[in-house]
């Protein structure tokens, strides 16, 4: 693997501001270092710009629409030549908006080579708000729903087609937060979600085979890891915590389930918030789940234990 490392320093969807700082919190924790550590070429590509958070109130639905479509374009291109060029890209968010550029770029490189997409969105939230429903104007919360369509044309049309991706190709693991109006746009466009109630009741190992079935050899998996999917115990650094999340073993197997399918191909680890941190625990977290996802585990198995 050739990964490419692009920091995107902005907070610019979010309810809180720090998320631009996560970047440097995630390159802080050695997230370099310990990808080269298992072999793996690394590029730090440093940070994008793009406009400052102007901090203002919600525009007929939307908070800071113009500037979200700024950053999600420039990602967009950045993330599009990382896979022109053969690279995995690994976006360092910033906060959630920007899974719209890096996975339009994605689903967009896939449409031009004929490969299946398969995006795993990692989160306590859907992310599928519109202007309609949502109770913010946070455009973090609509990522899913405009990358499927729903919004207006200067953010769902980011890439060149709309809609960027069809909901069958997501599965959404961890989700315990969902608004009411967005409860119902989610039902209806029949988003594949395993919330927490699932995880719990089924546990994590029949939930990741659940999610990555029916991939195969020509499959582009891409990771959309926001970081409150974590439980707020073991990640206190993010934005928007909600109780009842993955426990540090469930999140490690969900990885290592992730690793062993050998498809990973580009990765989103968002949402991270060092101003809301303890010490780089969170970025730390992060970073060994990270490794994980990229192959460490505890022994050399050569398949994964079956019952
Ligand atoms: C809430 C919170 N559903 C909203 N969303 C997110 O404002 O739309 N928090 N994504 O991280
Ligand atoms: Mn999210
Ligand atoms: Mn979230
Ligand atoms: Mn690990």
């Amino acid at each position: 693997h050739h990964i490419s490392l692009i920091g995107v320093p902005t907070d610019i969807g979010a309810g809180a501001r720090g998320a631009s700082m996560g970047p440097e919190a995630l390159r802080v924790a050695g997230i370099r270092s310990v990808l080269e550590s298992h072999g793996l070429d690394v590029l730090d590509r440093g940070n994008l710009s793009g406009p400052p958070n102007p901090w203002l109130a919600p525009a007929e639905g939307y908070r800071h629409l113009a500037e979200v479509v700024e950053w999600n374009q420039t990602l967009h291109e950045a993330v599009r030549a990382e896979l022109a060029q053969a690279r995995m890209p690994i976006v360092l968010g910033g906060d959630h908006c920007l899974g719209l550029g890096s996975i339009s770029a994605v689903a967009r490189h896939c449409r031009e080579t004929g490969k299946k997409l398969r995006v795993l969105w990692l989160d306590a939230h859907a992310d599928f708000n519109t202007a309609a429903l949502t109770p913010s104007g946070n455009i973090h919360g609509m990522p899913v729903a405009l990358l499927c369509g729903h919004g207006p044309a200067p953010l769902t049309g980011i890439g060149g087609t709309t809609p960027a991706i069809d909901a069958g190709v997501v599965r959404q693991i961890g989700i315990r937060s969902v608004d009411a109006g967005e409860k119902r746009l989610v039902h209806e466009a029949g988003l594949e979600v395993f919330d927490m109630r699932y995880i719990d009741e089924m546990g994590m190992r029949h939930t990741m085979e659940q999610a990555l079935m029916g991939m195969d050899h020509n499959t582009h998996l891409h990771v959309s890891f926001d970081v409150d999917f974590l439980d707020p115990e073991i990640a206190p650094g993010v934005g928007t915590t909600v109780p009842g999340g993955p426990t540090y073993r469930e999140a490690q197997l969900c990885m290592e389930m992730i690793a062993d399918t050998g498809r990973l191909a580009s990765l989103d680890v968002m949402e991270l918030n060092p101003a809301l941190d303890v010490r780089n625990r969170t970025a730390e977290l992060a970073v060994d789940l990270i490794e994980s996802l990229f192959g460490k585990s505890t022994l050399m198995r050569k398949t994964a234990p079956r019952a």
